[in-house]
Formats: structure tokens, C-alpha cells, sequence
């Protein structure tokens, strides 16, 4: 046994850095905007651009999070404590101010200031551009992930890539998606501080050599690489008035310096500038799939950018202050966002062994202690899978090790079931084929401690189906941690109108301690309260209806029911479902079947894949059904369809307060979770759900009568699947079939004959994935419940208030703390708090104690 070591000493000088603390208050706020907009942005009073106050504000507040940030590092560093770190390839952030504000606790000081000034916090925030570094669920699940840890005041960074684009912005021309590049660096970020000091050097290709050391024993060299640099961003993550502000590390690749070029080009001049590109290319664009897109070589390197640099950047911080690796799986946890960074496992244990020169079963005995892995899909087609060709191509030394560590895995197999070698065909992590592949799940779970699903119905379909023969093998690794949402952003910040009357009502202790929101549930039955309650909705949905009006040109009557379906474009998603009912819709009208009618707004937006070609003529569908419908003046205010462009994180924040309707209607058994769900829920929107991924979690909060239910389970998918015939459902329901008609006949294609042929083939094919056809009668069923229950409009406020008082459960706080207690065991540390910190946060933290421990 290795004996406890010393930390080494720091020696560093305080008085560098020592400041007095910004002023938080009016004045302050004041004093900082004017000194940034003149003398650090050099503008003068008659420069009166929007951007410039923005950027005077951002900096403003910026400098008031970095004396937080360097305190909450001292206090990291004096606790010598164990630190989380969720590496993901995508942080799905949008803005920072409002977020920045709030955690501060500064929103009306801001505000404030400003209309001294003369100008309005809302028209300066409109002016910041989303931080969009993901692609949907999983981004932003990262992104609130952070807050809620820097809310509980754990030690987590999260490591990612600083995309020079992130997500491409959508515009809809001629009723169809056109990607344009997101160029979202063009007037610089105020939100991160470039370290280029903690530069880390990433290699790729060459081939691996084994020698002797001087010892005598075997070690491994990888020689002749191509190496990239890895620049880190700092992004700061403040949490909710308690003086913490963790680290969002984003690295940037960049070519190493012109001398290692000239090595590989021979001197050439301009090979030498291309083979930098080629370098700096890594970190250039997101991936636009929210499935794997498998084969791109391209992506392979940024997943092992992401993995090598921020492994680099622990193991360095470590051995600044200590001896040896003795304990560090007991003070260093890695957190999987899926699949997408599990070159970890290997790179860990390459630097482990090839550069601290430990042993095998150290090196793997760390390794296995400190990773842990959160799958996010049940579809067993977006599970990434590697050519072994390429593979060992770009990462020659990681493929050496991964075979190892599966001759070795396999080795165990064998021995628990002896002689069962379709099971080990099955589990082995190289999958055999032409060519033979590397499957990544497999990696990350025998390379993790913990495997986890984000719902319980999706970590149960986990144990039962994808991955059976591992939780056979590892029962006890397998986990679930149904996902959440900072109810910081998702409901303090963009429904400040809700935010008004919830504090009114209870207090504001709910924002850090979201359980508490279920004390509004008594007020459900109070009229006055019911009547406030409706009039935020009104406000809302106005807010949103004008939000339409500009983008789509179509005019939402705040006194209709909004209908609401927002999320990435995708088949089990069942966007479609959503237009067969809108089809539906119209065909009655259209047929003077309109007694005892609600009039409904229906909003539908999201991003295709560029190369989902079926995604994309489903956004067309939408688009052309909407103009037929919205042109009819025989339909008038009884429906209207809108496709807004551009989806993303600040579109949410306008659209989950002013919904009524949350439609969650995929196909049972296909979501792994869903977040947009509890988005809406928050905001006291009711949901139109199937019983997959968390709406099963949502609706045992709410109970039935507060959630319009229907569908086949993922069981009764699973059953009726071989025996199911689309055409027989059709013949046998005359709606349906009218719908159906409408489609093929070409009403909502004049122009386009045919177009849309692609859509009626999928949903009246048996081998349809989704099975549309297969729900479409209990949909239309439940949306007539849906309809009939909003003409009631007390009951209706009456179940939107249960909505949001039953939210509790789907803050990350709850989520994180979860992760905390069961896999990372990490201890709060209270960073040093500012005056303004200090009232607010006490009473909070009290509360926290009691329900988190
Ligand atoms: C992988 C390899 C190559 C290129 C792209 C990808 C890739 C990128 C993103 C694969 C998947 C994603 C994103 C997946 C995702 O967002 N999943 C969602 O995660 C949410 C958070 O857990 C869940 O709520 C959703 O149910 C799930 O669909």
C-alpha cells in the first residue's frame, strides 16, 4: 500500500490578484456599462448601437463573475476535493446574460441601470447570439447540468469543443429547410477567457512501437504522429446566488508551430499553411446529426480531440500537486455523455501506462473507477459503431489497447458461461462484418463503474433489450437517472410573469429547491389565484403569438388553444402523427363537422438533419398543409398551422410559457427520455403524451386526470409489430382514411405532384418503424378530450396550475443530485460569498440540505 502523500506546495503571490468586490447595485451597474462602452469597447455617444450595448453590459457583468470564479477555484484547490467532469461533444448553452443576471441576482439592479441610461435589458439581450454547440436533448441536458452543479455547489467542469459553427441556422424557402452556417464567433464571445498556458498537445496516425525499458519490461511508444494543439476556453458557470461559478472548459485545435510542419511538408510553404487547416479543422463544425452518422473520419478525430486533451488536462492538474496515482480514481470521476467521448477508456489508460508507466491492471483498475456512461437512445441503429480500418488508421496506439481490453473482457465471458460462443460474438466489442467494427457502447460500459439511462422506462428497456448480456454479466453497473431541467432557465428566467406570481404566492425558495412548487398546488382551487394564473397564460401566449405573426407571417388568436410540437425533426418522433391530426382537423371543417369546436393554433418547429431526406419532407408537409389551411377562408380563426424557422434554446424560452398544449407523441418505447416534456410541464402547459421516455414519470406526477394519454405501450408496439397491417387500420376508420385520401389526391401538393407519395408508402407500409397508422384513431380520441377539456377554462387553468405544482421532480437539481448520491460521491464546497450572495442564498441552501442530505 502506498502511503498518503503530501500535496505539493503552491507558492503563488495575492497580492496580484487581490481586488476590492464590484459594486451589484445601480450606481455600480451603471459606472461598469459606461466605463466598458467607452474606454474598453472605444465607443462614443454617438455611436448608438444595440451590439455595443450589449457588449458593454456582457462585460460588465463578466467582471463581476470572475472574482467569484477565481474564489470558488481557491476554494476547490484549499478543499483538495474530488472533482466531476462531464465530458460531452456538445454544450447546448444559448444565451449567457439573462442566465448570468439571474444567478447573480441582479436582474432588476441590471434593468435598472439600464433605463437610466436609457435603453431596455430586453433589446440588449435580444442581441446575443445563442451558444448553439449542440444538437437537441442531449446539448442541452449538458448545459442545465452545469447550472444545477454549480447551484449545488459540487466541484464539476465540463469539458467540450469550441465549434467555430455550431448548429446551422434553418430558413424555410418554398415550404422547405435551407441550412446556412452559423457563424456565431464573428463578433467575438465576451463569455470566455482564451488559457492558451494549459495548451495541450493531441496526436493522431503514425504507428505504434514496443520496447524495452531500462527495467527490462515491455512499453509501448507511439512514433510519427501528427499532432494537433487543443486551446482551452473557459466559460464560466454561475450558480444560483451562492458565489459559485465552475468552469465550462471548450477546446480549440490549432497546428503546432511551423518548425514541427516543415518536418512533414519538406519545407513547402504552402503544404505546410494546408496541413494547418487540416489541424484546425477539428474543431470547425458540429456534427447536425442527433444520430450517429457513422464513417466520418472527421468525427472520429474530434471525439478523440475531446477525450485526449481534457484527460491531459487532469492528469497535468494532478501531477502538479501530487506524487503519484495511489488515489486519484478516488478523487477524479468522469461523467460519459453518451457514447460520443469514449475514446476516454483507452486514452486514460494509454496515458496511464505509456506516459506515467503504470502497469495493466493499475492503469485498468483506475480507469474502471472513474469512468461512468449515460446512454440516451434505445435505437439500436444510432448506436456508434467504427470502421476497425480507420480506427487504427487515426488512433493506432487507442485500437491496440481497446483489442486488449476485449481479449481480456472476453477472457471473463468465456469463463462465466464456458462454451457459449454466440455469446461472445454478441458481446464482443469489435464487431465481426466487412469491415469489422468497433462498437463504442460496448467500450463505455466495460470500461465504466456505472451505466445509466435518462428515464426509467428507458434504463429498464436498457437491462431488458440493448444491453441484456452486459446487465446479465454487471447487473449491479446499471443505473437509471431520469433526466431534468434547470428551473433557473426553463422557468425563473423565461416566464418572469409565472416567476411574479409563483414568489407572490410561496416565496421564492422554489427556484433553488424546486419540490417546493407543489405548495401551489392548494391555490388550484382558489378562483382569484386561477384568474392571475390565466391572465400570465394570456400574456404569454400573446408574447408568442406576435413571435409568430413576425416569422411566419400567420396570426395566432391568444383565445385559441395552443398546440405546441417543438423538438428535432425524426420518424419515431412522429411529426407526422401531429399532421394527420391537423389533416383531420381541417377535413372536418371542410365537412361543417364542427359542433361544440375549439379553435386551435398549432405550432410545429425543428431542425432536420441535412441529409435525412425524409425529416426534410416532413418540414415540407407542414409547411404546405399550413398554407392550405391558413388560405381557407373557410377555416378562419377554427385552425391555424404554423412551421417556425430556427428552432433553438432562446425560441424555447419564448414558446414553452405561451403553450397550453405539449404534444409528446412518439412512438412508445423509441424516446429515450425527452426534456422538452418537463419544459412545458414547468410552464403549466398539459401534455398530449404516449407512455414512453419521462411523460410516463410525468404523468404518475400529475395523475390521469391532468394528461391526456393515449397509445400502444412500447410492450403492445413490440406485440403488434409482426402481425401489423396499416391498410387494414385505414380501411377500418373512415377518418383516417379521408386524411390518407387528402394526401395521395394532392390537395396539399397543387403544384408539386406527388411530392409527398414518400409519406403515405411509410405509413401505410407494414414494416413502418413508427406505426402511425397503428395510434392515429386513440390520438384523435385524446385530442377531443384535449378539446373539450379547454373549453372549460377553469378546469383547464385548474390542471395547468397541477402541471406546474407536480414539476418538482424534473429539475436537474434533483437529477444531479441523484448522480451525485449514486455514482460521483462528490463533497459540497462553499465557495466565499459576496454581499449579495449572502441573504438569499442562506435561507435557500437551509432548505436544499434538507430535502438533498
Ligand atoms: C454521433 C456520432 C456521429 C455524429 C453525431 C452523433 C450524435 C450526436 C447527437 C448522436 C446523437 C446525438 C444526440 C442525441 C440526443 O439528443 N438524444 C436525446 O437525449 C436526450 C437527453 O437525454 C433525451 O431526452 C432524448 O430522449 C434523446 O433523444
Amino acid at each position: 500500500m502506498q502511503s498518503i502523500k503530501q500535496r505539493k506546495k503552491v507558492v503563488y503571490s495575492p497580492g496580484l490578484t487581490e481586488l476590492p468586490p464590484l459594486p451589484m447595485d445601480v450606481p455600480g451597474l451603471k459606472e461598469g456599462f459606461r466605463h466598458h462602452y467607452t474606454c474598453h469597447l472605444g465607443r462614443d455617444k454617438y455611436c448608438r448601437s444595440p451590439r455595443y450595448y450589449y457588449k458593454a453590459l456582457a462585460f460588465t457583468i463578466r467582471e463581476r463573475l470572475m472574482e467569484r470564479w477565481n474564489n470558488t477555484r481557491y476554494a476547490y484547490l484549499d478543499a483538495d476535493c474530488k472533482h466531476g467532469y462531464y465530458l460531452s461533444l456538445e454544450f447546448l448553452m444559448g444565451r449567457a446574460l439573462g442566465n448570468a443576471l439571474l444567478n447573480l441576482g441582479i436582474t432588476d439592479e441590471a434593468s435598472r441601470a439600464l433605463l437610466e441610461l436609457g435603453l431596455k435589458l430586453e433589446d440588449l439581450s435580444a442581441e446575443e447570439i445563442d451558444a448553439g454547440l449542440g444538437n437537441g436533448g442531449l446539448g442541452r441536458l449538458a448545459a442545465c447540468f452545469l447550472d444545477s452543479c454549480a447551484t449545488l455547489e459540487l466541484p464539476v467542469m465540463g469539458y467540450g469543443i469550441r465549434y467555430e459553427y455550431g448548429m446551422f441556422r434553418q430558413r424555410i424557402v418554398d415550404g422547405r429547410q435551407v441550412e446556412e452556417p452559423d457563424h456565431w464567433l464573428r463578433d467575438g464571445n465576451p463569455w470566455e477567457v482564451e488559457r492558451p498556458e494549459y495548451t495541450q498537445r493531441i496526436s493522431f496516425g503514425g504507428r505504434c512501437e514496443s520496447f524495452r525499458t531500462e527495467s527490462g519490461e515491455t512499453s509501448y511508444r507511439w512514433a510519427d504522429t501528427r499532432d494537433v494543439l487543443a486551446v482551452p476556453y473557459d466559460i464560466p458557470i454561475p450558480g444560483y446566488r451562492n458565489g459559485t461559478v465552475n468552469t465550462l472548459r471548450l477546446w480549440k485545435a490549432a497546428a503546432t508551430d511551423v518548425f514541427d510542419l516543415d518536418e512533414f511538408n519538406a519545407g513547402s510553404y504552402t503544404e505546410s499553411v494546408a496541413t494547418k487547416n487540416e489541424a484546425e479543422n477539428i474543431t470547425m463544425v458540429l456534427y447536425p446529426n442527433d444520430a450517429s452518422e457513422n464513417g466520418k473520419a472527421l468525427r472520429l478525430r474530434q471525439q478523440y480531440f475531446l477525450a485526449s486533451a481534457s484527460l491531459q488536462d487532469v492528469v497535468a492538474r494532478w501531477k502538479a500537486h501530487k506524487e503519484d496515482f495511489a488515489d486519484f480514481a478516488e478523487k477524479n470521476c468522469f461523467q460519459l455523455n453518451d457514447t460520443h467521448p469514449s475514446c476516454a477508456v483507452p486514452e486514460l489508460m494509454r496515458i496511464l501506462m505509456d506516459e506515467n508507466g503504470l502497469g495493466w491492471d493499475e492503469a485498468w483498475g483506475i480507469t474502471t473507477r472513474t469512468m461512468a456512461y449515460t446512454n440516451h437512445t434505445l435505437l439500436p441503429e444510432a448506436l456508434e459503431r467504427w470502421p476497425l480500418p480507420m480506427f487504427q488508421q487515426l488512433l493506432p496506439r487507442s485500437l491496440e489497447i481497446v483489442l486488449e481490453i476485449n481479449a481480456r473482457f472476453l477472457k471473463e465471458v468465456a469463463k462465466r458461461w464456458p462454451g457459449d460462443s454466440d455469446r461472445l460474438r454478441r458481446m464482443s466489442i469489435i464487431e465481426e462484418g466487412e469491415p469489422q467494427q468497433v462498437r463504442m457502447a460496448y467500450l463505455a460500459i466495460v470500461g465504466s463503474f456505472s451505466v445509466n439511462g435518462v428515464a426509467a422506462l428507458h434504463s429498464h428497456l436498457l437491462s431488458e433489450g440493448l444491453f441484456r448480456d452486459f446487465y446479465e454479466f454487471w447487473p449491479e453497473k446499471f443505473n437509471n437517472k431520469t433526466n431534468g431541467v434547470t428551473p433557473r432557465r426553463w422557468l425563473a428566467w423565461c416566464n418572469p410573469g409565472l416567476n411574479r406570481l409563483i414568489t407572490d404566492t410561496i416565496g421564492n425558495g422554489w427556484v433553488a429547491d424546486l419540490g417546493r412548487i407543489r405548495e401551489l398546488a392548494p391555490y388550484a382551487d382558489d378562483p382569484a389565484f386561477r384568474e392571475r394564473w390565466h391572465s400570465v397564460k394570456q400574456e404569454n401566449k400573446a408574447r408568442l403569438a406576435s413571435l409568430v405573426e413576425a416569422k411566419c407571417g400567420v396570426t395566432f388568436n391568444t383565445e385559441s388553444l395552443f398546440d405546441v410540437q417543438v423538438k428535432r425533426i425524426h420518424e419515431y418522433k412522429r411529426q407526422l402523427l401531429n399532421v394527420l391530426h391537423v389533416i383531420h382537423l381541417y377535413d372536418r371543417i371542410k365537412r361543417g363537422d364542427t359542433a361544440g369546436w375549439t379553435n386551435r393554433c398549432v405550432l410545429i418547429a425543428g431542425k432536420a438533419a441535412p441529409g435525412y431526406y425524409m425529416a426534410k419532407l416532413i418540414i415540407k408537409l407542414v409547411n404546405n398543409v399550413a398554407k392550405v389551411v391558413n388560405d381557407d377562408p373557410d377555416v378562419g380563426d377554427l385552425l391555424k398551422v404554423a412551421f417556425l424557422p430556427n428552432y433553438r434554446v432562446t425560441a424555447m424560452e419564448y414558446i414553452c410559457p405561451g403553450t397550453d398544449l405539449s404534444e409528446q407523441i412518439s412512438t412508445a418505447g423509441k424516446e429515450a427520455s425527452g426534456t422538452g416534456n418537463m419544459k412545458f410541464m414547468m410552464n403549466g402547459a398539459l401534455t398530449i403524451g404516449t407512455l414512453d421516455g419521462a411523460n410516463i414519470e410525468i404523468l404518475e406526477e400529475v395523475g390521469e386526470e391532468n394528461f391526456f394519454r393515449f397509445g400502444l405501450t412500447a410492450q403492445e408496439v413490440e406485440q403488434l409489430r409482426p402481425n401489423y397491417y396499416p391498410h387494414a387500420v385505414i380501411a377500418s376508420d373512415p377518418d383516417l382514411a379521408r386524411v390518407i385520401w387528402l394526401l395521395q389526391s394532392g390537395h396539399f401538393s397543387m403544384f408539386e405532384t406527388g411530392i409527398f407519395d414518400p409519406i403515405v408508402q411509410a405509413i401505410t407500409s407494414p414494416r413502418d418503424p413508427w406505426m402511425v397508422a397503428a395510434d392515429f384513431r386513440s390520438y384523435v380520441e385524446a385530442q377531443k378530450r384535449v378539446a373539450a377539456a379547454y373549453h372549460d377554462r377553469e378546469g383547464w387553468t385548474r390542471k395547468s396550475i397541477i402541471n406546474s405544482a407536480y414539476s418538482g421532480k424534473f429539475s436537474t437539481d434533483r437529477t444531479i443530485a441523484e448522480y451525485n448520491e449514486g455514482i460521483w460521491h462528490l463533497d459540497r464546497v462553499k465557495a466565499e460569498r459576496g454581499s449579495q450572495e449572502e441573504d438569499a442564498a442562506e435561507h435557500h441552501l437551509e432548505e436544499r440540505e434538507r430535502s438533498f442530505g
